[in-house]
Parts: structure tokens; sequence; C-alpha cells
């Protein structure tokens, strides 16, 4: 694009997530008039040739096999951090102290004492304008949006119960290798983290309400897998050795929100028939809406105080110029949430950190995210006991 000042990414790993990414990089300025040119100027990976093949493929200029070369170049103004989230505190901080933005995949980190060390050193960046922000990135499915601003409006009243999951089925198969999201010490958790902090957040997204304690519990179903032989996408291939799955496959927590409402959760790898089933639904005192991303160009609501007899649940189809980022939709498949949710976040991350403004979901918010994960380990390991979610609840 002419006379847009560039803004050169760099992006630590290049699996599931490193592709979804490099989808919202290319896009973004193909859609939106961005006030800055993203550049994908460099991945790295620490296999050279596994780096350079999905280089080739994403569209990514240069290689590299070590982040802190990334971090070290002067012509780097955004690190992308996609790998698994052992890395990612180590990559986070080192890259705010030396003045890059940073994109961070969710969970923010694998620990409370992890998020809350990167959401300090991103509050500190901020006073010097360089910003952080943590990919959520399901709250940017316009039915997502729009589902927030319908409940702020106070078309449902007021909020009494939230019902969240995030339903996957990719580890139904036991044969499944055992990938990284599979083993605590680089994922921090299983499903409750990969894809229960999906839920946490946009529920709290949805509601503009927090939680403040919770009482769960977690499950694994299948002990061990095959290992890792090579790795390809969320799984890979296996190898002939057997080892153990050290992550849960399944997190269930009820929680009470700051507003009053009451919630339950679900989030599970396992949900036989379900493939990326994030459902959202809350009731309150005058109506209700139902979010469901296997379904996502639409909104349930239900009005309840339409006159009596014209009372249902309506199927809003979120795609008109009114609804909130159409004015860059496109059709798409079921898949819209993936390339809708990178490609607008990438749009905002831009305008935030070349505007000076901090873009959201904060660090603050990814710790805040870690606290609700953190609660609901501890709650589980105490037989299911409400935890505050708070770190200071003691
Ligand atoms: O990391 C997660 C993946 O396991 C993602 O955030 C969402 O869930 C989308 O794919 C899976």
């Amino acid at each position: 694009m002419p006379n847009k000042p560039p803004l050169r990414i760099a992006m630590t790993g290049y699996g599931f997530m490193g592709a979804a990414h490099s989808q919202g990089w290319r896009v973004a300025p193909r859609f939106f008039d961005l006030p800055a040119e993203p550049e994908m100027t460099l991945l790295v990976g620490r296999n050279a040739e596994a780096a350079s093949a999905a280089a080739e493929k994403f569209g990514w200029a240069e290689t590299a096999t070590d982040w802190r070369d990334a971090v070290a170049r002067d012509d780097i103004d955004v690190i992308d951090i996609v790998t698994p989230g052992d890395s990612h505190v180590d990559i986070a901080i080192a890259a705010l102290e030396a003045g890059k933005h940073v994109l961070c995949e969710k969970p923010l980190a694998n620990s409370v004492e992890e998020a809350r060390a990167m959401a300090d050193a991103a509050a500190r960046a901020a006073e010097r304008g360089v910003y952080a922000m943590v990919g959520f990135t399901y709250r940017r499915v316009p039915a997502a949006t729009f589902a927030r601003d319908l409940v702020a409006s106070g078309a449902v009243g007021e909020v009494r119960q939230v019902r969240a999951m995030y339903l996957q089925d990719w580890l139904v198969d036991p044969e499944v290798p055992l990938a990284w999201r599979l083993q605590k010490h680089l994922a921090g958790s299983g499903a409750l983290g990969d894809i229960g902090a999906h839920a946490i957040d946009l529920a709290q997204f949805i509601t503009g309400q927090k939680l403040t304690s919770v009482s769960g519990m977690l499950e694994t179903f299948v002990k061990q897998r095959p290992k890792l032989a090579s790795s390809s996408g969320l799984a890979g291939t296996a190898s002939d050795e057997m080892g153990d799955v050290t992550v849960d496959d399944l997190a269930l927590f009820t929680g009470r929100f700051d507003g009053g409402a009451v919630g339950s959760f679900e989030a599970t790898r396992m949900s036989t028939g379900r493939k990326n089933a994030l459902r959202i639904e809350v009731a309150g005192s005058k109506g209700a809406i139902s979010f469901d991303l296997e379904d996502l160009n639409s909104l349930g609501f239900y009005d309840a105080t339409a006159p009596a007899g014209r009372q249902g649940f309506t199927k809003i189809m979120v795609t008109e110029p009114v609804h909130p980022y159409i004015e860059a939709w496109w059709p798409s498949g079921h898949t819209l949430g993936y390339e809708h949710g990178f490609t607008h976040q990438a749009r905002d991350f831009v305008v935030g950190v070349v505007g000076g403004t901090q873009p959201t979901p904060s660090f603050a918010d990814g710790l805040q995210v870690q606290q609700v994960l953190d609660a609901v380990e501890r709650s589980a390991e105490s037989g299911s006991a409400w935890i505050p979610t708070s770190e200071s609840a003691g």
C-alpha cells in the first residue's frame, strides 16, 4: 500500500495458530484501511528446515531459529507469539523491554505468576507507547461483539445465568499423539486452558462481568497416548512409543460473577461430534441471547417483553452493515470465526499500536483469565471447594 509506514512483524512459532495468525496479517490490510502496512518479515522456528517450509507456505520473508534474534533486530516492530505456553513469559517480557509491541496467543501463560510478570512488563511498556495484546480472537466474531452490545444495552435485562461451553472432539481417538497441548510442562493445562480460556473470556466479554469465585473438577479420560513422531497442525504423526497424558481432557466448573450472575462452564476436546462448538447463553430478567461459533453468522435472541404469543428465540443474521465488523464481512464458510477473528484481531492490533491506544484484550485481561484458570485447578485439587479467583483472596 502506498505511503503507509511499515509494521514489521516477527512471528515465533508456526503451528496451527501460526497459520491462523499468518492469515490475519496477510488479509487484514486487504479488507481494512490500516494506519500502517503489516509486513510479514520474519518467522522464527527452532527447526530451520521446517521454519523455512512454513515461511514459504504462509508468506514470511525470512526465517530465524532463535526468538532472541528477532527481539534484537532494529527492523522488527512486533513480536507475535504463537509458541506453546511455556515460552510466552520469556519471549513477551524480552520483546516488551526491547520496545517491541507484542501479540501473544492465549492463554497468556502457564501460571498466574508468569501472567502477572507479563502484565507488569506490559504496563511498564505502555508508559513508553509499547503495547501488548492477548489473542482471545472470538470476541471479534461479529455475532459475539453484537451479543456484548445487546447485553450492554439492557436488551436481556439483569443478567442472572451464564451457560458457557467450548466443545471439540479432535482428541476422542486415543491414537491421536501426545502433542504439546497434552503435556502440562508445555501447555500448562489441557482443555481448561487451551479452550476453557476462550469460554471464560467470551462469557466475561459478553456479560461485562468478571468471575470472582469458582468450583470445579478436571478429568483425564485417555491416560496414555503414542508419543509424537512429527508435529503438524493440532496433532501430528504418532510414534510406536507411548507417553503419559499430563493434562485434563475435560474441565467442568461453576462460577459467581461480580455483577451477581452465576455461570456453568464446560471445556473438552473429547465431546464426540462437536467440532468447534464455543457456545455462550445468557439468561436475563427481560430476555436471553445464544451464541454458537458453529453457527456464527447468527445470534439467538429472546425478547421476554414481546407481546404474549409472539415470544420466541429469533435468529438474528449478524451480516448487516449495522452490525460490528461487517464493514469487512465477506462470504465464508463455517471457519469464518477463524478468518474473521484473526483478521479483525490484526486490524485492531495495528490500529491500537500505531494510534498509541491500548489494544484489547490486554495482558491485564489475560492475567485475570489466568487467575480463573488457576482457581479452577486449585478447586479441582481441593475436591471442588469454592476458590476465589483473585490471588490476593488468600
Ligand atoms: O489453541 C486452540 C486450539 O486448540 C485455539 O485457541 C482454539 O481451539 C481453536 O483451535 C483450538
